[in-house]
């Protein structure tokens, strides 16, 4: 009941979304796609191993407890990433994957079931930190002409940077993005102000979509840098005005300080419902 306030809520604060078109480009990738790879992976809490096409190791993904708690590692990026929805300049080693039996809500309002799931890549410079999620969706669907990407099948990421305290309050540190299937995008980390985001590309794959996106390390707070903690959620909206959703990430915690937050609604309202995020060498 809470959350579903929260998609209510969202839905009315779309208003001021931009949109950011992408290329209706064939589907051919044609270097090497990681997502045939992440796929085939466990949904949570697996040990690291070797890629025998790469060599890379990837790092173990977090568990995935009940309790709602999360945790996530990304890795530094080495290969320069260019925000066209083509995963080629990535590892394939995923940070989180979000799909009915990682989430820590699974949520269908219209007697369904979520038919969603995706894994994320996360990597890191100082200068930004990179998502690339892959969205697993047979049945993509959405309004071009909708105000809020979150209303048709789309993706959400919160992250937030270093901070002495954390209340739950969204800071300057503190960031909510949403982009759709189609590259319509917002910066909602003020859910009443949405702002234009431009730093992400959506693009047609042939299991779904892929959304490419690059989130300026000063929007976190500073430069990033090894051994960092962040913190992070994600969520997958299937179907049109969030009937259906999952949220990967509800860190248990008993109160909040803030002053202007609602504590334990959603991470679009909850700062300390984020998981870590560590950053590594
Ligand atoms: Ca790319
Ligand atoms: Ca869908």
């Amino acid at each position: 009941m809470v959350v579903a306030l929260a998609v209510a809520s969202m839905a009315a604060f779309g208003a001021a979304c931009a949109t950011a078109q992408f290329e209706d480009e064939p589907q051919a990738d044609a270097g090497r796609d990681s997502a045939s790879r992440v796929d085939a992976k466990p949904d949570g809490g697996d040990a690291a191993a070797e890629d025998p096409e790469t060599g890379v190791t990837c790092p173990a993904l977090g568990a995935t407890p009940d309790s709602g708690a999360r945790s996530a590692v990304a890795i530094r990026s080495t290969t320069p990433k260019v925000i066209d929805g083509i995963f080629k300049e990535w590892t394939g080693c995923p940070s989180l994957v979000l799909d009915r039996s990682t989430a820590a809500v699974d949520k269908a309002d219209d007697g369904g079931t979520v038919g969603a799931a995706a894994t994320v890549q996360i990597e890191w410079d100082e200068g930004a930190l990179y998502v690339a999620i892959d969205v697993r969706d047979p049945q993509v669907e959405g309004d071009p002409a909708a105000t809020c990407p979150c209303n048709n099948d789309s993706f959400e990421i919160f992250a937030g940077g270093v901070a002495a305290t954390r209340t739950g309050d969204y800071t300057a540190r503190d960031r909510h993005y949403i982009i759709d299937h189609a590259g319509l995008s917002g910066d909602y980390s003020n859910v009443d102000m949405p702002i234009p985001f431009t730093g992400a590309t959506a693009k047609d794959s042939a299991t779904g979509y892929r959304i490419e996106m690059r989130i300026e390390s000063g929007s976190l707070g500073g430069p990033l840098r090894a051994g960092q903690t962040l913190y992070l959620d994600a969520q997958l909206n299937d179907s049109r005005n969030q009937a259906r959703y999952l949220i990967w990430a509800m860190s248990p915690h008993a109160t909040c300080t803030c002053t202007t937050c609602a504590c334990n609604f959603s991470p679009a309202y909850d700062t300390l419902l984020f998981a870590p995020l560590s950053l590594l060498p």
